[in-house]
């Protein structure tokens, strides 16, 4: 899917800005033929959750309407107009002129739709019917239950079973745009690299919608200068003297494409890509055909008030303060992050791993990550598949090109240890490697205490991922046993996987910035160092380890919940990105470490 973009032949309006916003506790009938009445306002983007003052709308479970008006300029008419959403978190019914136009479920992927058989010159309105309601048919799961009320009233409750807040809105930019009649509808771009030659052989498919004479395909170097070109769709086009796209290295080529009709261009759009090559062979991660080292962390989509809205601000931040730290590379834990993050890791040299937000398909899931009454019954009750299947190609068809993404993860913490795991897995596995042009490698990343004898599916991985958490939800406070731990575990899994690379993707304990202890107890700053301190020394003595991602880059919000302080405190920057000791502990240890042939 293509990110709108201004040029000679495409148009752009934001809708972004302040909303009438208005939760529907179900006892009036709200509908959208009507202008919203009793309405507050809301910013777009953003969660409504942390713009309210009313603890009732900040913690409403089901369903919220949005409202605001838009006029459009002469000129719109006369080509297609579409609406675009970022994303709106969960479900969204959208609603043009008091028209159903469309409707879409799943928080973190953009959906469109065409919109000129519903639009007016003059004053249009546009309403959008939210719902926050997971349950065991969505991504994520939640636990969701129904109860009347002393009054009667129905009440809707929606349990998050994992550990962030279920913050919801219109999180991401709003938009309309145009394209011609016919129109460059979206553009797959892949390569075959040879890395000793430094010659690129690029493809570039483009899905066309209506009449067209002729395609043209230029690629422009970063400098704007044509490098190569092609009349033929689908053909190698070489790039010789290749300038690749690495860590911290980026660069970026342009693919532009014209259509043409009767010798006139007609639609034009250009697609920004970098060039590398990703390889997992013989328990190592490559890219460019070096050994690579993962360096840096789990995040959440997760500041101040826009809550889990789009803050390009704490984004650019953020990315300064990993490079700051000589880390390389986050993970999109646990879903989609904004396309404005992932064109920003492409221009930063920002590595990542790309996840769904296939999270909480584990039944008991609790703050305790260290019990594992499972049952034996998880995929037998979770509803997910098509849920899961839609995901995967919506993620994969927004971010196929981006050379930041070096792997899809396809899962966060599922209950694989459960018999029927790789039965569920194995499809989307498929799925997920025959959508990809770029042909990634793909894995789940393993809860703690699933290990190399009870995990069903970790054959799937390309690279097994796991969290882990001894020193905190287990041997809390006991470094010296949690080494141990570590050092046979990781043991485990190269005894049973040699040829997979592995790499942590969440190790880390809360931390309370400000609290410190002489006698290193939890909680304290220098716990939490020296917690970090302990794994750097495990992960150094086993060669097939290829990564660090601690959990997490800065504090979050959570549900409440009595193992949680104001939300998890396991960030290694505040909520407001200052940092706590183990930051410059890590900050030492990664700025002295290659990105590159760490390992050999
Ligand atoms: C893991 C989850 C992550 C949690 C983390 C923790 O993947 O979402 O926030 O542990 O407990 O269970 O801090």
């Amino acid at each position: 899917m293509l990110y709108p973009k201004v040029n000679n032949y495409r148009n752009l309006l934001s809708l972004d800005g302040i909303w009438k916003f208005k939760c529907d506790f179900e006892t009036e009938n709200i509908k959208p033929e009507h202008s919203l009445t009793d309405y507050e306002y809301m910013a777009v983007p953003g969660s409504f959750n942390d713009q309210t003052l009313d603890l009732k709308v900040r913690q409403h479970s089901g369903y919220f309407w949005y409202e605001t008006d838009f006029n459009l300029p002469k000129s719109f008419f006369d080509e297609r107009i579409v609406l675009r959403f970022g994303s709106v978190t969960h479900e969204a019914w959208v609603y043009v002129n008091g028209k159903e136009v469309c409707h879409h479920k799943g928080g973190f992927t953009p959906f469109e739709v065409e919109i000129n058989d519903f639009v007016l010159s003059g004053k249009n309105r546009l309403t959008v019917k939210v719902s926050n309601i997971l349950d065991y048919t969505s991504l994520p799961v939640g636990n969701y239950s129904e109860y009347k009320d002393d009054s009667g009233k129905l009440i809707r409750k929606v349990d998050e079973n994992f550990d962030f807040f279920n913050y919801a809105g219109i999180h991401r930019p709003v938009k309309i745009y145009t394209t011609p009649r016919d129109y460059i509808d979206d553009i797959t771009i892949s390569y075959d690299i040879d890395l000793e030659a430094k010659v690129a052989d690029v493809r570039t498919k483009v899905a066309i919608n209506g009449d067209f004479d002729e395609i043209k395909i230029e690629i422009l170097d970063q400098d704007d200068k044509l490098v190569a070109c092609s009349s033929v769709e689908e053909t190698n086009i070489r790039i010789e003297e290749v300038n690749l796209w690495e860590p911290l290295n980026a660069y970026l080529y342009t693919a532009r494409v014209s259509l043409i009709k009767s010798e006139q261009v007609i639609d034009v759009y250009e697609e920004e890509f970098g060039v590398r090559t990703i390889e997992v062979k013989d328990a190592e991660f490559l890219i460019n055909g070096k050994l690579f080292y993962f360096k840096g962390f789990g995040k959440h989509e997760d500041t101040y008030v826009n809550g889990r809205g789009l803050n390009e601000a704490y984004n650019v931040l953020d990315l300064k303060l990993m490079k700051k730290m000589g880390a390389n590379s986050f993970r999109t834990s646990h879903y989609p992050y904004s396309e404005e993050m992932m064109r920003l890791c492409d221009k930063e040299g920002i590595v990542v791993i790309d996840e769904i937000p296939a999270v909480g398909l584990i039944l008991n899931f609790g703050f305790n990550v260290a019990t594992g009454n499972e049952g034996e019954n998880t995929w037998v009750e979770l509803k997910t598949k098509e849920m899961h299947e839609q995901v995967i190609k919506e993620l994969i068809g927004r971010d196929k090109n981006h050379a930041c993404v070096v792997m899809w993860s396809l899962s966060n913490e599922a209950a694989d240890f459960i018999d029927g795991s790789l039965e569920y897995y194995k499809p989307l596995f498929e799925l997920a490697k025959s959508l990809d042009p770029q042909k990634r490698p793909c894995t789940n990343v393993l809860i703690g205490y699933s290990n190399p004898e009870t995990t069903k599916n970790a054959e799937l991985f390309d690279v097994i991922c796991l969290n882990r958490y001894y020193g905190w939800y287990g041997l809390t406070g006991d470094l010296e046993q949690a080494e141990k731990f570590t050092r046979e575990d990781l043991q485990s899994w190269v005894d049973k996987y040699p040829d997979k690379p592995i790499m942590y993707t969440e190790y880390g304990a809360d931390t309370i910035n400000g609290m410190h202890s002489a006698y290193n107890e939890p909680f304290s700053e220098e716990y939490q160092m020296n917690y970090y301190k302990m794994n750097s020394k495990v992960f150094d003595e086993f060669d097939n380890f290829v990564g660090e991602q601690l959990w997490n880059f800065a504090d979050f919000q959570t549900k409440f919940g009595i193992q949680r302080v104001m939300g998890n405190r396991k960030g290694v920057f505040t909520r407001e990105r200052q940092p706590k000791m183990a930051a410059t502990y890590l900050s030492e240890r990664w700025n002295s470490m290659p990105d590159f042939g760490y390992k050999g």
